[in-house]
């Protein structure tokens, strides 16, 4: 199945209603940001802010405690002092692969709630069986969003035999961690547990920059937090990911040298025009 048609996921937007405020509209919290990869973090927290979550909170794996100063309305904290069970959680950005990170992820996926999983919180997963097997047995199901090498290191295999098969190695993934997999990519296939299986149909190489995950992570995280099940919040987000960087090349600079910054704007335009 190939995914050029908005209405498979367009009904589950809703339009603002005037008797809301900002809690009706969910929290995210995106966690990662060891020492040197702070951008990623707040690449993702930005783009949940404005692809419409009601209260977003950047959590840091450890000191220095950066501030966004282009974005002051996000909260930062140290994740530790944080309540996991009190938000949308999207965790793995700039995350490390360290000790605490390791008990960050386990406490993330021991919370009841929405739960993404990205970047080295993939790869955290990958070294730990213990890891897995929680993921699988959680409740509430998961979105794993990885690119072909993250995706190898949880299959242990290679990246050409995920290329080989991308549709085929998205599957496994979904069924064996009980998890809707975003394979990553030209051409990202989005798989449920249940062998449902998608290829996406918008996006273009201006995306191979960095950053450009991180911002995906974030927009399927506020998708989730305004209470998209998890299927129609993986493939609307990859899909609205795409289209922004298609609007941009063909609208705006071309194709040389987008940033996953500018990304942001574009995909809350794609999500407005939606
Ligand atoms: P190659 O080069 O082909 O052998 P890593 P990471 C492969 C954070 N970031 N098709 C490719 O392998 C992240 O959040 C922080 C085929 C590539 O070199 C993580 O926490 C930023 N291959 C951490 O950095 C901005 C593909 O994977 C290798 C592929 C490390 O994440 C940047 C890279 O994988 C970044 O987001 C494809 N489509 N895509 C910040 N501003 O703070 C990827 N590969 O070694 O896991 O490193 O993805 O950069
Ligand atoms: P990450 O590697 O985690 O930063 O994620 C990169 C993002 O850019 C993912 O959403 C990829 O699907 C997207 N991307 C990278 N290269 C391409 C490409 N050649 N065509 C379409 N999308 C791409
Ligand atoms: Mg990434």
């Amino acid at each position: 199945l190939h995914l050029n048609d908005v209405k498979f996921f367009s009904r589950h937007l809703r339009a603002r209603r005037h008797n809301t405020h900002k809690g009706s509209y969910g929290s995210v919290a995106v966690i990662g940001g060891a020492r040197g990869m702070s951008g990623a973090p707040l690449l993702a927290a930005r783009a949940a802010l404005n692809s419409g979550a009601g209260r977003v909170y950047a959590l840091f794996v450890e000191d220095p405690l950066p501030c966004d100063s282009g974005q002051p309305e996000l909260m930062c904290r140290l994740a530790d002092d944080f309540d996991l069970g009190a938000a949308t959680l999207v965790i793995g950005p700039g995350l490390s692969a360290s000790r605490h990170a390791s008990e960050l992820l386990e406490r993330a996926i021991a919370s009841g709630g929405a739960l993404l999983a990205d970047a080295d919180a993939l790869n955290l997963l990958a070294s730990s069986p213990a890891l897995q097997t929680a993921l699988a047995q959680r409740q509430a199901s998961s979105i794993l969003t990885p690119h072909p090498l993250e995706a190898a290191r949880l299959l242990g295999s290679t990246i050409t035999d995920v290329q080989a098969d991308r549709i085929g190695a998205a599957r496994k993934l979904a069924a064996s961690l009980n998890a809707h997999v975003v394979l990553k990519g030209s051409g990202t296939v989005i798989a449920a547990p249940n062998g449902d299986a998608v290829v996406n149909t918008t996006g273009n190489p201006a995306l191979a920059t960095a950053g450009t995950g991180d911002v995906l992570s974030g927009l399927c995280g506020a998708l989730l937090a305004q209470g998209w099940p998890l299927w129609e919040a993986a493939l609307a987000g990859v899909w609205l990911h795409g289209m922004a960087a298609d609007v941009l090349v063909t609208e705006g600079t071309g194709p040389i040298g987008l940033t996953a910054g500018e990304l942001i704007p574009a995909i809350r335009v794609a999500l407005n025009r939606m």
